[in-house]
């Protein structure tokens, strides 16, 4: 059946708007408009009262007996079991550690990811680390070399900062030729927000007394691959947070239990898990995932290095790959947007495959470094059509077209993908991905 491959369903329709003032071509209006009325049930019909009053009168099952006791640690409802990450294995059973998992981005609302939900990168998997064993040790060019236990670390001042990680090798299935036909988690889901909550690295660092000639810092996981990166010594200064909890509660194994390197806005693979070592260097060391790995291909063969700040970014998750439009009528548009160089300043959205464009509604609690929701009215007239986002950052960078962001990179080029994203919707109000 179509549409039902995949994906979360059916996306909600509204019956009429108030004040429904055109703002772009395609049927989209203005962000002030407001959707009335939702209608989920198919052939355009409101629910009838009578089932309404039904479900008033009769007790549904789950109100005929007492329900399950408290549980020393909550999971989500047993009818949400299809929200799950989807794994990938890089080099399949030769090396099941080295993959990762998507963040199924059209399945969630709101900013936060789910712990359990948060995207995964492993270079050699997961390793089991017991916290009272762990240490992260404090070298090189420093007058006093410093060893902390989780347990002393735990002891220091801790701020919170809410930022996304995203995988430099984020959305590289748009850089094949052919558009995949995947959900909006399974391309652009290497990417997850949070709240994190820790040590700033600079605190550690004045403690150890960072001499003159140190101007890189080698950042090092305790993983079978001691992954490693070198990061200039500025964004240590800056906002380098040496990460103990995510979103509330200790961090998840996954996400580098027991402690992280968290650099905002910066290519996640920077982020070092399992962080264990610290060394301060006069120089970067050319580590692998600094040379043959996250370096940009260009067009004349060579490669470039050290590209650490994400792109600005968007994508529409609702509707996007796997949501089902129920025939002609008012829908809400959202996405997600985010920076590396900071806050979002501004996403059009595009109903005419990017001849008009509209600005659409951000939320406006957002976070510099964090996913940005906007969202935006929109009238569907039933015929094919093809919806886009594009962002704007603080920096007034914005989201270039595929073929621009194609142009400027070699062949082989897979990471830093920030391309503007067309959602082709056909006359069904089947949703695919489209160049
Ligand atoms: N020690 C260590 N740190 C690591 C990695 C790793 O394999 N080992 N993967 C990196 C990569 S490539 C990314 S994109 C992020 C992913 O963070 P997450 O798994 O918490 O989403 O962690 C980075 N830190
Ligand atoms: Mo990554």
């Amino acid at each position: 059946m179509r549409g039902t491959r995949y994906g979360p369903g059916v996306l909600t329709r509204f019956a009429s708007v108030s004040d429904p003032i055109p703002v772009a071509g395609g049927g989209l209006l203005s962000r002030r408009a407001l959707l009335k009325g939702a209608m989920v049930m198919g052939a355009g019909a409101a629910l009838p009262a009578t089932a309404a009053d039904e479900h008033l009168g009769a007790a549904m099952a789950w109100q005929k007996t007492p329900g399950r006791p408290p549980t020393g640690y909550g999971n989500p409802s047993r009818f949400e079991s299809a929200v799950t990450r989807t794994t990938y294995h890089r080099y399949g059973a030769i090396a099941l550690g080295n993959g990762g998992s998507f963040t199924p981005l059209e399945r969630l609302r709101g900013t936060i990811t789910p712990n359990g939900l948060h995207f995964e990168r492993h270079h050699q998997g997961v390793p089991d680390i017991d916290p009272a064993k762990h240490r992260l040790v404090v070298h090189g060019l420093v007058r006093r070399p410093l060893r902390f236990s989780i347990d002393a670390l735990g002891r220091y001042p801790m701020t919170s900062t809410t930022a996304f990680i995203e995988c430099a090798g984020n959305s590289f299935p748009n850089t094949n030729d052919k558009p995949p036909q995947v959900t909006c988690g399974e391309i652009h889901g290497l990417v997850s927000c949070s709240e994190w909550t820790g040590v700033p690295l600079a605190m550690l660092l004045e403690e150890a007394g960072v001499r003159a000639d140190a101007k890189w810092i080698v950042a090092e996981g305790a993983d079978a691959v001691s992954m490693h990166r070198s990061i200039p010594i500025e964004k240590v200064r800056d906002d380098a947070l040496v990460a103990l909890y995510q979103n509330g509660e200790r961090l998840r194994p996954e996400q580098g239990y027991p402690v992280r390197l968290l650099l905002p806005g910066w290519e996640g693979n920077m982020s070092v898990k399992w962080l264990h070592r610290l060394e301060l260097v006069t120089a970067p060391v050319q580590a692998r995932d600094e040379t043959s790995h996250y370096t940009d291909a260009l067009p004349d063969g060579r490669a470039l290095q050290f590209t650490f700040e994400m792109g600005v970014k968007s994508v529409i998750t609702q509707p996007s790959p796997g949501w089902m439009l129920q025939g002609p009528g008012y829908y809400d548009i959202s996405g997600l947007a985010w920076s590396g160089a900071g806050h979002v300043a501004r996403v059009d959205v595009s109903a005419d495959g990017g001849r008009t464009w509209a600005p659409a509604e951000l939320m406006e609690t957002a976070q510099p470094f964090a996913f940005t929701r906007f969202r935006l009215p929109w009238r569907w007239d039933g015929g094919p059509v093809r919806l886009m986002s594009r962002a704007m950052d603080e920096r007034e960078q914005i989201q270039p077209t595929r073929a621009e962001w194609m142009q400027r990179y070699g062949a082989k080029q897979r990471y830093h993908y920030h391309a503007i994203q067309t959602w082709q919707v056909d006359d069904m109000g089947e949703v695919s991905n489209a160049y």
